[in-house]
């Protein structure tokens, strides 16, 4: 892999902080406890003095300071963190783990570039010194194998037939910074989303080599990553997807992402790809699988990860575990990628807009935008997928009928008539599936 890449990158400010504190910068950023906000919205002075320290001086009147918000001196950081191998232009939510987001306009491209695909870490990835992709070992076991066995990266090329597919990957959590009250957790705005054109082998080819028992029902992923405390035994994450989808053919083991090698953040040398699902199924630096006769029960697919109210549930509910149904198929979503928000143009001037639309396991129907906030709606061109769990493209050309202050809103629906809903939808408590209209505000001067 050419890519300069150093273990330890560079941190600054809340970098620094994430470095001595991960949880107290966590909790700074992210929302904090009610125990730690006075009932009139105040911060406890503890919190205030880790933000002092935090920011290199006090903060005077921290105590008007509002809860909830960042302090300008921390979000706007003056050596920006830039992640080796990527885009300048991601959004770096933070470094420890790293995660990184790809504002609107940079998905462009009908597929994503691997330099800006964005980033989402739970621990950290395998040091690169570490990794030698000519050892590189894929192990399948569990108790619904027949036969446990081990392939190397070529001889997973070997045996068997390599497939290329576009696949869309989201976080389940993507869109979580607009829920109210908030959810802890990564606050995505709109780019925890891509699509890159895949290469590897079918998880069912790999599978059906080694054999599975009759009373399989779930199969489970394994990375090389490790985990934040630094404890060797803990693993970082470790989820899965039923045997149905686990068996459909453009479920891949990959090794490429447009052509190339796997970026290093993005589980080089070997991933699993799971369109169409939370990319959290998408198990990077795969070392290994299993195949269960139940559910599996790894990190973060158990308790509340990834899950969300088996029922509706009014904002703000505390909502116990066995209450918490597992996300499979994301749903139906859309992204405008041209213009950028905020661009003006002339009244004269027709509009052209183009973006994508994904509905997790189903293909999208229909696509509309509106200009006056969803009073009317026009329909978009829209081109079929280039596979299954591919996204679409759409485009547009837009008049405005005067000057003025517009936005455009853009609505997916799916082949099975379910729509983008144009405010937020169903809250719960770790944030996932918003998948409300995409907006961008236009000026007509
Ligand atoms: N080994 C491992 N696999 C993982 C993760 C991780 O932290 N470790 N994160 C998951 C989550 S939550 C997401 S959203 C996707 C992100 O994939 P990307 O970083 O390539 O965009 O990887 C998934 N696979
Ligand atoms: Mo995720």
């Amino acid at each position: 892999m050419q890519q300069d890449h150093s273990d330890k990158p560079k941190r600054v400010g809340i970098h620094a902080l994430y470095e001595k504190d991960p949880v107290r910068a966590d909790r700074l950023l992210w929302g904090r406890t009610t125990a730690e906000t006075s009932r009139r919205g105040f911060l406890k002075k503890s919190v205030l003095a880790a933000m002092g320290a935090a920011l290199g001086a006090p903060m005077v009147f921290g105590r008007h300071f509002p809860a909830g918000m960042i302090p300008a001196g921390l979000a706007q950081t003056d050596v920006p963190f830039q992640i080796p191998g990527k885009h300048p232009g991601l959004v770096v939510l933070n470094d420890r783990p790293v995660n990184a987001e790809t504002p609107p306009h940079l998905l462009d491209d009908r597929l994503t570039p691997n330099d800006m695909f964005f980033v989402r870490n739970n621990g950290l990835p395998p040091r690169e010194s570490t990794i030698d992709v000519s050892t590189w070992k894929l192990t399948i076991e569990g108790e619904s194998v027949r036969q446990s066995i081990s392939f190397t990266i070529d001889e997973l090329k070997q045996r068997f037939t390599a497939h290329t597919y576009q696949l869309t990957l989201e976080c389940g959590g993507n869109g979580r910074s607009e829920f109210n009250p908030p959810a802890k957790g990564n606050q995505w705005s709109t780019g925890a989303v891509g699509c890159a054109e895949w290469t590897g082998v079918r998880l069912k080819d790999v599978l059906n080599e080694a054999g599975i028992k009759p009373d399989a029902v779930y199969v489970g992923y394994y990375g090389r990553d490790t985990h934040i405390s630094g404890d060797a035994n803990k693993v970082v994450i470790s989820r899965g997807v039923p045997l149905a989808k686990a068996m459909e053919d453009e479920t891949l083991i990959a090794w490429a992402m447009n052509g190339k090698d796997l970026p290093y953040y993005n589980g080089y040398p070997l991933r699993l790809v799971v369109g169409g699902w939370p990319a959290s199924c998408s198990g990077k630096w795969l070392s290994k699988l299993v195949v269960r006769n139940k559910v599996h029960d790894g990190p973060k697919m158990t308790g509340q990860s990834y899950r969300i109210p088996c029922k509706p549930v009014p904002p703000g509910t505390k909502v116990p575990d066995d209450e918490m149904c597992i996300i499979e198929s994301m749903p139906v979503k859309s992204l405008i990628t041209y213009p950028k928000t905020g661009a003006s143009l002339k009244l004269a001037q027709a509009l052209p807009i183009r973006g994508h639309a994904w509905a997790g396991d189903r293909r999208v129907e229909k696509m509309e935008y509106s200009i006056d906030f969803g009073q009317t709606w026009r329909t978009c061109q829209l081109e079929p997928p280039a596979n299954r769990l591919a996204w679409q493209h759409f485009s547009a050309t837009i008049r405005f009928p005067q000057t003025g202050y517009y936005e455009v809103w853009a609505r997916a629906t799916d082949d099975n008539g379910s729509a983008q809903p144009m405010v937020l939808p169903g809250w719960n408590p770790r944030g996932y599936l918003n998948n409300a209209c995409h907006r961008i505000a236009i000026k007509v001067v």
